[in-house]
């Protein structure tokens, strides 16, 4: 897989290279480069935002800076700060060279899946979850534009859709400063789940939300720690009631904490049963 990411803080995104990102790195599965957008701002004070149209507060991040770092990072024609040197290289072009060169369009439905997929964090967005996350894990290219202060001018977007499959995201509900938080979010949801890059498959298929529930409590050694001890079944060494106790953690902890998880998860008679003890009601 190929990240770039385009952002006027491009020391944010320094999280990419370390740890499980900085593994999948090392491991060759992935590749990370980080582009400062002010690298295509004109002028000795390199503008990229203005005063929005209509008037209003704060500031809108300028098409005509966003427009063309789109259009090099797309063709593979942006240097950024390289974390990898396993990627094939891409074809080089002059910005100039490439006018005239008609963009793919669709009608939205009939997206071309071998455009790169553009990811927009904004808090309007939809929101991101553990599916996006899976479905993402099978791309080859994807692109972050993060957008500070008021937003970008709607109209990058729309545009890019000549050149990406657009995704405007929102990583939950509350407004931070600008996307680049939200792009370390992403990109580690994401980067966990391809394939090797953890390593144990088991325990992908028992993450949260993997299932539709949250998971339940885990414990180690030593088996008693001031005064408390790991629960009693975990150390019987019977499997199945270990299951089934691991099972009901889980049902009860969703119930207590995202009861509305219930609804869509894949609940059997003795989930069901276990809940309406709990006082449950499936209606
Ligand atoms: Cl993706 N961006 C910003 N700026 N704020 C957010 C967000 C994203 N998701 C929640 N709040």
């Amino acid at each position: 897989m190929r990240i770039d990411v385009a952002t006027i803080f491009p020391e944010y995104l320094d999280p990419l290279r370390h740890a499980l990102l900085g593994k999948a790195i090392e491991q060759g599965r992935l590749s990370v480069g980080v582009h400062d957008l002010r690298d295509w701002a004109a002028g000795t004070h390199k503008p990229v935002d203005s005063a929005p149209a209509g008037g209003g507060p704060g500031m809108v991040m300028k098409p005509d800076v966003w427009g063309p770092a789109l259009d090099d990072i797309a063709a593979g024609r942006a240097d950024g700060s390289e974390l990898d040197s396993a990627m094939p290289h891409l074809e080089r072009l002059r910005h100039d060279e490439l006018q005239g060169v008609a963009g793919n369009s669709y009608d939205g439905e009939g997206e071309d899946s071998d455009l790169p997929l553009l990811l927009v964090p904004t808090p309007t967005g939809k929101p991101f979850t553990q599916d996006d996350a899976r479905a993402w894990s099978h791309e080859n290219h994807i692109v972050f534009a993060c957008g500070r202060y008021e937003g970008i001018d709607q109209r990058v977007i729309d545009d890019a859709r000549n050149r990406y499959r657009v995704r405007e995201v929102s990583i939950g509900d509350y407004v931070l400063i600008g996307g680049e938080v939200a792009v370390l979010v992403i990109a580690e949801a994401v980067v966990r789940l391809i394939p090797g890059v953890l390593g144990n498959k088991r325990s992908h298929e028992e993450d949260s939300f993997s299932d539709g529930l949250l998971e339940g409590p885990s414990y180690t050694k030593p088996r008693v720690w001031r005064d408390l001890e790991i629960p009693e079944v975990l150390t019987s060494g019977n499997h199945g009631l270990v299951d089934k106790w691991r099972r009901e953690q889980s049902l009860q902890r969703t119930l207590e904490r995202r009861p509305e998880l219930l609804h869509d998860a894949d609940l059997n008679k003795a989930d069901k049963k276990f809940l309406e003890g709990l006082g449950w009601t499936s209606a």
